[in-house]
C-alpha cells in the first residue's frame, strides 16, 4: 500500500511513563526511551517543531507494594525513584523537554476534568461488582494484588490484570486458584460499586482509526497484530476506579475512598505533561499546539506490553472527550512499540539481580557507547538480546577501530601535514566523488529509516558511511601522495575532513556527546544539531580553517572489564542455559557473513597434543593448501576415525597458539548441554576447498 505520510512540521513525541518505584534499565531504554529519542533529535536536526514529552509515572500498584516492602509512603518512593530516574535520562542523553510527575495537582486536575466530562456525558457506567477482598488486610484487592493461574495459558504466576505469559488481559475473578500478594491468604469475594468504561462502544471508530493512521504513517506489524487480536475477541467494559488510597481522587460525593485507575490517568499524564511545560514556558496556552491542532503529528513511543493502552484505551478516552467538546485531542499518528530486549540471553530480573541498572553502567562508561550498542540491536520487530561480548565488540570493532579511528587518523594527518587546517581541495578523483556520494545518498536513506521508525537499519547505514570513510582513507594513500603529488594528497585531506563533519551530523542522533567533541576538534561553533541533518551532505569547512585538537573519542575496552561483568552474573540453571543457548546473536549482514571463509576440508593425519586432555592435532588439506588445526575434540574423537573425514573449516581465521603449537584455522563442531559433540561432515562427493556459503 502507499503511504501518504504526514508532512508534519510539528510533532508531538511522548515515551511511556515509567513507574517511579524502580531504576531503569537497560531493558527500558532498548523498549521505548532511546528509540524516541533518536527520532526526536533527527527531527530536530531536520528543523522540524517536535516536543518530547515524558515522566513518572506515580501511582498505582507497583507504587504501594514497593512502599509496603521498603516500611516507607508512597510519596517517599515516588520522590526517590522520580529524582533517580530523571537524573539518569539525562546522563544517558534522553533528551525530554520535560520529564513531568504525575502526582502534581495540574495532572490530578486534569485527570479529574475527563473523568467528570465522561460522568456528566453519561459516558461512565456504574456497576456493582464482586471483587476479591483480602480477609486479613481487611481490604478489596486492586489487580496487581492478585496472583493466580491464568485461565488461558495455565501460567501459575499471573497477574490480576494480564498474564505475562501469554499477554491475557485479565479480571482478578478470572484467575484459577487466585491468592493476595499481601497475605498469601485465598481471597473471598465482595460486593463493591465502580464506574466503567464502555471500551466496546469505541470499537468499531478505533479500528477505523487504526487502519486509517496504519494507511498513512505505516504501523510496525507487531502492533498491528495485538490490535487485531483484541478486536477479534471484542472490546469489553473497563472498569476506570479502584478501592485504594493512592492515586487521583475520584472527585464525586459517596466516592471518597476510591480513586481513578492508574492507567486512566497515566495516559493523561502525557497532556498535563505537556501543559506542564507550557506554563514552565510561560505560554500556559501552547501545550494546545500539540494536542489541539490537526496538523501536529502525535508519536507515542512506548514497549509491547503497554500497546493496549495506548492503541485502543487512550484514544478510545480521547474520542470519547472529543464527542463532548469543543475542545477536539489529536490521536496518536502512530504508536512504534518495540517488543522487548533480554540480557545475556534472559529476561531481565531485579529479583534475581540479572541485568544492569542504567546508573550502574553510567559509572563505568561513557553513555555513547551504550546508545550505540543498543541502537544497533533494537528489539523492532522482535526480541533482542544485550550481551557484554557483543557491547565489547561494537565499541572496540565499529565506534573505536571505524568511526574514531577515521576521525583519529584524519585529524593527525592534517595538523602533521596541513599545519592543523583544512587544506585546498583540487579536482575531484573518482574516489573521491563515490565518498560524497555515499554520504549524500546515505544521508537521505538514513533520514527516510528514522521517519519510518527503523532504527537499526539507520545506524547500519550511518556506520556504513563511516565505514566507507575509513576505507577511502586507506585507498587513498595520502601518506604515499603525500610526497608524490601533494595537491591530491591536500584534496583527500580536505574530503575527509568535511567527511567528519558529515558523520558528526548523521550520528547526533545516536551519539551526542562524542559528536559534540568532534565538533569541538573540527573547531566549529555551535554543535552539529544546529548545523542540521540537510547539510551533512555540504562542503561546509572553508579551506584554511584552523582545526582544533584530536582526542581519542572511543577507548577500547578490555577483555578483563567483560570478564568481571560476566562473571558478577548470578549463577544461571540448566533451563537458563538453555534459553541462553537458544538466544540468537545480533544480527549481521550478509557482507560480515562474507568475511567468514568456510572451506570444505579433508583430514590427511590426526593425532593426539602431548601433555594436552583436550586436544587434537589434525594435518588437513583444504585443496590447494594444507593447514594445521588444533581442535579441543580429544575426548570425543578418536584420532584414527577423523582421517579422510571431509569436514568445514574456517580457512581465513586469525593463526592461534595453543599449548605452544600453531592452529591455522578452526573446524566446525555442535555440541549440545551433556557434552555430546560432534564435528561437521558432509557426503564425499565434495571436493575439498569448496566454498561453504
Ligand atoms: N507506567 C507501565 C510501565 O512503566 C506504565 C506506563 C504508563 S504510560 C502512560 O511499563
Ligand atoms: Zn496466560
Amino acid at each position: 500500500m502507499r503511504r501518504v505520510r504526514r508532512a508534519a512540521n510539528r510533532i508531538l513525541v511522548t515515551a511511556a511513563l515509567p513507574y517511579a518505584n524502580g531504576k531503569i534499565h537497560l531493558g527500558h531504554l532498548a523498549g521505548a526511551y532511546l528509540p524516541a529519542d533518536i527520532y526526536v533529535r533527527y527531527q530536530r536536526s531536520m528543523k522540524r517543531d517536535v516536543l518530547f514529552i515524558s515522566g513518572s509515572d506515580e501511582h498505582g500498584v507497583p507504587i504501594t507494594i514497593s512502599a509496603e516492602q521498603e516500611k516507607t509512603t508512597p510519596q517517599a518512593v515516588v520522590d526517590r525513584y522520580h529524582a533517580l530516574n530523571k537524573a539518569a535520562f539525562e546522563q544517558f542523553g534522553i533528551s525530554f523537554d520535560m520529564y513531568s510527575r504525575t502526582s502534581l495537582p495540574l495532572h490530578h486536575e486534569t485527570a479529574r476534568e475527563f473523568f467528570l466530562q465522561f460522568h456528566s456525558a453519561g459516558i461512565l457506567k456504574e456497576k456493582r461488582e464482586r471483587q476479591l477482598y483480602d480477609e486479613k488486610a481487611k481490604m478489596f484487592l486492586p489487580d496487581r494484588y492478585v496472583e493466580g493461574t491464568c485461565p488461558v495459558c495455565q501460567n501459575p504466576e499471573a497477574r490480576g490484570d494480564q498474564c505475562e505469559r501469554c499477554g491475557t488481559f485479565l479480571n482478578p475473578t478470572e484467575l484459577v486458584n487466585p491468592r493476595s500478594k499481601i497475605t498469601g491468604e485465598t481471597p473471598a469475594v465482595r460486593e463493591t460499586t465502580h464506574f466503567y468504561f464502555p471500551l466496546g462502544d469505541y470499537q468499531q471508530q478505533l479500528e477505523e482509526y487504526i487502519k486509517a493512521a496504519d494507511a498513512r504513517d505505516g504501523w510496525k506489524e507487531n502492533v498491528l497484530q495485538y490490535c487485531r487480536s483484541w478486536f477479534k475477541e471484542g472490546l469489553q467494559d473497563r472498569a476506570v476506579t479502584r478501592d485504594l488510597q493512592w492515586g487521583v481522587k475520584v472527585p464525586l460525593r459517596g466516592f471518597e475512598e476510591k480513586v481513578l485507575y492508574v492507567w486512566f490517568d497515566a495516559v493523561l499524564g502525557y497532556i498535563s505533561g505537556t501543559k506542564e511545560w507550557a506554563e514552565r514556558k510561560g505560554q500556559p496556552e501552547l501545550w494546545k499546539e500539540y494536542w489541539c491542532d490537526p496538523s501536529t503529528k502525535y508519536v507515542a513511543f512506548i514497549g509491547k506490553d503497554n500497546i493496549v493502552f495506548h492503541c485502543i484505551v487512550f484514544p478510545a478516552m480521547l474520542m470519547a472527550w472529543n464527542d463532548n467538546s469543543s475542545e477536539q485531542y489529536i490521536l496518536p499518528e502512530n504508536v512504534p512499540a518495540n517488543e522487548f530486549l533480554n540480557f545475556q540471553g534472559q529476561k531481565f530480573s531485579k529479583s534475581r539481580g540479572w541485568g544492569i541498572d542504567v546508573d550502574e553502567f553510567l559509572e563505568e562508561f561513557p553513555p555513547d557507547l551504550l546508545r550505540y550498542t543498543l541502537a544497533t540491536n533494537l528489539p523492532e520487530s522482535r526480541d533482542a538480546d544485550f550481551t557484554w561480548r557483543d557491547f565489547q565488540a561494537r565499541t572496540n570493532n565499529e565506534l573505536a577501530d571505524i568511526l574514531g579511528n577515521f576521525i583519529n587518523r584524519s585529524l593527525t594527518f592534517a595538523h602533521r601535514t596541513f599545519q592543523g587546517t583544512v587544506p585546498p581541495r583540487g579536482e575531484l578523483s573518482a574516489l573521491d566523488k563515490e565518498l560524497l556520494n555515499q554520504i549524500k545518498a546515505g544521508t537521505i536513506h538514513a533520514g527516510e529509516l528514522i521517519d519510518h521508525y527503523r532504527f537499526r537499519d539507520a545506524m547500519l547505514e550511518i556506520m556504513n558511511v563511516a565505514r566507507f570513510a575509513n576505507k577511502y582513507f586507506n585507498d587513498s594513500e595520502p601518506w604515499k601522495t603525500a610526497k608524490s603529488d601533494p595537491q591530491r594528497c591536500a584534496t583527500t585531506i580536505h574530503i575527509c575532513l568535511q567527511t567528519i563533519r558529515s558523520l558528526a551530523i548523521l550520528f547526533e542522533p545516536i551519539l551526542p556527546f562524542s559528536t559534540r567533541k568532534i565538533w569541538t576538534m573540527l573547531n566549529l561553533s555551535g554543535n552539529p544539531l544546529d548545523a542540521g541533518w540537510k547539510t551533512a551532505g555540504e562542503l561546509a569547512l572553508v579551506e584554511g580553517h584552523a582545526l582544533g585538537q584530536p582526542k581519542i573519542l572511543f577507548t577500547k575496552i578490555e577483555d578483563e572489564v567483560i570478564q568481571k561483568h560476566l562473571q558478577k552474573l548470578p549463577p544461571t540453571t540448566a533451563q537458563d542455559t538453555s534459553q541462553q543457548r537458544t538466544a540468537i546473536k545480533p544480527t549481521i549482514t550478509i557482507d560480515a557473513f562474507k568475511q567468514v571463509d568456510f572451506r570444505i576440508a579433508r583430514v590427511l593425519t590426526a593425532e593426539r597434543v602431548p601433555k594436552s586432555e583436550k586436544l587434537l592435532k589434525l594435518r588437513v588439506s583444504i585443496g590447494n593448501e594444507e593447514r594445521q588445526i588444533l581442535a579441543g575434540i580429544a575426548q570425543h574423537y578418536k584420532p584414527e576415525n577423523l582421517v579422510g573425514k571431509k569436514i568445514v573449516v574456517v580457512a581465513n581465521l586469525a593463526p592461534a597458539k595453543l599449548m605452544g603449537q600453531e592452529s591455522q584455522g578452526m573446524l566446525l563442531a555442535a555440541s549440545n548441554n551433556d557434552g555430546e559433540l560432534s564435528v561437521l561432515t558432509v557426503d564425499a562427493d565434495i571436493s575439498e576447498g569448496s566454498i561453504v556459503k
